[in-house]
């Protein structure tokens, strides 16, 4: 499976201001979102990661010209599974099939967190939590792209209605509030909000209502993919299936985004 790796750029002064990242102080730390959609990157109002699950801070070498001096590191924060995985796609610490983590994080501890996201509306947005992001896909980040995703759609709305889920995470009002779904697919029929109307259609009402959203999902993507028309950025007016990997070579071409796969089968750790 072939994810896009969307590069969600750490605001410097959160690194300045954490105890251990302020070492990395100048250099960039992204958090790396992966996606199917990425056409839907404008449309994107914050990113979510599991609460309870397990994250590092990792160095990723860039080799320029092969020549080990003219090397570049950027900073990764992700699972620790896809960091493996990664390790053997061109993303090591220095060396291959090796990454190389600099810190583990809970993900509670990302939560609020402000983040530059290329392409998208807001000048910032901001790391939230979200029941079913699963940490044995992906990256274990994810881009939320209320318009177009049911799961994000609802866990958003969750948010926005629920005071004791905000005040069980620390949520400021300012991280939640502001962000409002932006339109980015027309589909017909669905208009530009899918999520939202087949969130209504299968009686979801909370982001843990898995099955009603996994019916909205599967409604949602096979429609929006087949029948959609983009609205925002160089591609509007072209329909997804042709916009999606012309916007795919653009965040690649930009260095805002890199290709992940995920093994079939899973791989396993040398410490057992
Ligand atoms: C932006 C986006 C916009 C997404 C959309 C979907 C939709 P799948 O098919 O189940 O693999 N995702 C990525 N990683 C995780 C994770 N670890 N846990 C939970 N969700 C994750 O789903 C891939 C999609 O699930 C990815 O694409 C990502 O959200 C999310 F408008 O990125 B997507 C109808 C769906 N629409």
């Amino acid at each position: 499976l072939e994810y896009i790796g969307i590069k969600l750029q750490l605001e410097e002064e959160i690194v300045e201001s954490h105890t251990v990242l302020k070492s990395l102080k100048g250099k960039p730390v992204f958090l790396i979102a992966a996606t199917l959609r990425p056409e839907t990157i404008y449309g994107v109002t914050n990113c979510w990661i599991a609460s309870n699950g397990i994250y590092g801070v990792y160095e990723v070498v860039y080799r320029k010209d092969d020549s080990a001096d003219q090397s570049e590191s950027e900073y990764f924060i992700m699972t620790p599974r896809a960091a493996r995985n990664m390790a053997f796609q061109g993303f090591d610490g220095g060396e291959f099939g090796q990454p190389k983590e600099i810190l583990q994080l809970k993900g509670e501890q990302l939560i609020g967190w402000s983040l530059k996201c290329p392409e998208c509306a807001f000048e910032k947005i901001y790391i939230l939590p979200m029941f079913n992001v699963s940490t044995q896909k992906g990256t274990g980040i994810v881009m939320s792209v209320p318009s177009d995703s049911p799961d994000d759609y609802r866990a958003l709305l969750d948010l926005k209605e629920k005071a004791g889920l905000r005040e069980k995470f620390h949520l400021k009002n300012e991280w939640v509030f502001p962000f409002e779904p932006v339109s980015v697919v027309d589909v017909p029929t669905f208009g530009d909000m899918s999520a939202k109307v087949a969130c209504e259609k299968f009686h979801v009402r909370s982001q843990n209502d898995v099955e009603a959203l996994k019916k909205a999902k599967d409604l949602v993507y096979l429609k929006g993919f087949y029948e959609g028309k983009l609205l925002k950025g160089p591609y509007a007016g072209e329909l997804v299936q042709e916009a999606k990997a012309k916007i795919k070579s653009y965040l690649l071409s930009q260095n805002k985004a890199i290709v992940y796969c995920e093994p079939e089968f899973p791989v396993i750790s040398r410490s057992g």
